[in-house]
């Protein structure tokens, strides 16, 4: 049976305006005014709501081993969860160990998703490691599917120095790939954490001391460098802070083509959370790069709204209370990371575009169009267009509620944002043509998620 949304305002890049939506089968089939329905369709009023794309979140952790423990949230509990908050396809990072093959990481991911997964999902792959053997794999990950590449400039476990970077750079243009980055650098970080422990300070609000923002701004300026030496286009994850923006802005004078993602904790939460007595209440929100000065905050939104950033991911990487009570004694043993998939959409809506700092078209360039064009997932997803999956967010802006930890399904008994009161509300989550999500409840029992093969950037 086809479906009808009628009533509603179709949300896009550049614009919003008002039309019926016509599902047939997994796609859309039309999109007009006043779209009259056949005997086998059924209508669906959305009358006053917004009609987005699904959501695509292109930055989440599950199923990883972080710091001697593994996420609170598995495919199946983090996807749920996913769809719940309107986002109906993900980005995850398969992440093999040093020393291990691409394909065994890839087909670790596979395992870990496929048949567990709510939403859409695709797989970059983390790069830890460069040699003639990993080089050698990167044609075969395109033909799977993957076109997108992660590395580190911190963690031991997993960082790769300049001049790997660089290699693996050279080849990705070679290829046509894009890399996200993770931009800190590792080697005062981890002398300044020395420093904190010798002086006893052990506590959460170590953290922040010991990952400064500058550091940040060091590490992607370098990291642009190397992408300028390597000739290729090159990914920012979680962007936090003016200083690192600063060095975006050089590099794109200088001609480079530099993409930039934010997160909603650099954008709604302040480091003040860090400075909480109390060990539980701080260490919740350890995470890296850390959150910053409130003055941040308007940086980010302003450079969203010039579109200097291009896409809104959450770096979902969620531990229970538990699992944070593992730093106790020393902070660097907090495993870092938050939940933050459930509550993107609408937080983004509610504290962007309803305040006005960003627009609804540039909401949907950052959560839906931009994503889809960098990771090679247009035009199937990120648009509502004639021959596009019927991915649908059905967004009530008159609707409200207050953010709580105990009424999200995402694995985890906190929530950053508990008590945020949201301008507006999901109604309705479509994933491929059927209705998934509805007034907060998934109503798929079981999970639908494809996995997405994806093309090349088109951004
Ligand atoms: N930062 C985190 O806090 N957790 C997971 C990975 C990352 O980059
Ligand atoms: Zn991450």
């Amino acid at each position: 049976m086809k479906k009808l949304l009628k009533g509603g305002t179709v949300v896009s890049g550049e614009g919003m305006k008002r039309a019926d939506v016509l599902m047939d089968g997994e796609k859309i089939a039309r999109i007009g005014r006043k779209l009259e329905a056949d005997g086998d369709t059924q209508v669906v009023d959305v009358t006053g709501c917004f009609l987005f794309p699904g959501f695509i979140d292109a930055h989440t952790h599950f199923d990883l081993d972080v710091a001697g423990t593994t996420t609170a949230d598995d495919f199946w509990t983090g996807s749920r969860a996913a769809l719940k908050g309107g986002t109906t396809t993900v980005i995850d990072f398969a992440c093999p160990n040093k020393g291990e093959t691409l394909h065994h990481g890839l087909e670790l991911w596979h395992q870990k998703a496929d048949g567990r997964t709510f939403c859409d999902y695709g797989f970059h792959m983390t790069i830890d490691d460069w040699n003639e053997s990993i080089r050698s794999e990167l044609p075969d990950m395109f033909a799977q599917g993957v076109s997108s590449f992660k590395m580190y400039m911190t963690y031991p476990a997993m960082m790769i120095g300049d001049r790997d970077m660089y290699w693996a750079l050279k080849e990705l243009r070679r290829l046509g790939g894009i890399c996200g980055v993770h931009c800190e650098n590792a080697g005062v970080i981890d002398g300044m954490i020395a420093e904190r422990k010798n002086g006893g300070k052990l506590g959460p609000s170590s953290h922040p001391v010991t990952r400064p923002p500058y550091l940040e701004a060091e590490a992607v300026s370098r990291l642009l460098r190397i992408a300028q030496a390597a000739e290729c286009p090159i990914v920012i994850v979680h962007l936090t802070n003016h200083e690192a923006l600063k060095e975006v802005e050089h590099a794109r004078k200088r001609g480079q083509i530099v993409y930039v993602e934010t997160c909603p904790q650099y954008l709604l939460l302040d480091e003040s959370v860090y400075f909480n007595e109390d060990y539980s209440s701080a260490a919740r929100y350890v995470c890296a790069p850390p959150i910053r000065k409130k003055a941040e905050q308007d940086h980010l939104w302003k450079a969203l709204r010039r579109g200097d950033i291009q896409t809104v991911s959450t770096d979902h990487c969620s531990f229970t209370l538990a699992q944070k009570d593992m730093g106790r004694e020393d902070f660097t043993k907090i495993p870092g990371g938050l939940p933050g998939v459930e509550t993107r959409g609408e937080l983004i809506y509610s504290y962007g575009v309803a305040k006005r700092r960003i627009t609804a078209a540039q909401m949907c360039r950052c959560l839906c169009e931009n994503p889809a064009r960098l990771y090679g997932l247009y035009p199937r997803k990120g648009l509502l267009r004639r021959g596009s999956d019927a991915d649908i967010v059905v967004y009530d802006p008159k609707a409200s509620h207050v953010i709580r930890a105990e009424d999200c399904v995402a694995n985890v008994d906190y929530n950053p944002y508990e008590g945020f009161v949201t301008a507006g509300s999901i109604r309705q989550v479509w994933l491929r043509g059927h209705l998934a999500v509805e007034n907060g409840q998934v109503l798929d029992e079981a999970p639908q998620g494809k996995f997405m093969a994806r093309g090349k950037n088109s951004l």
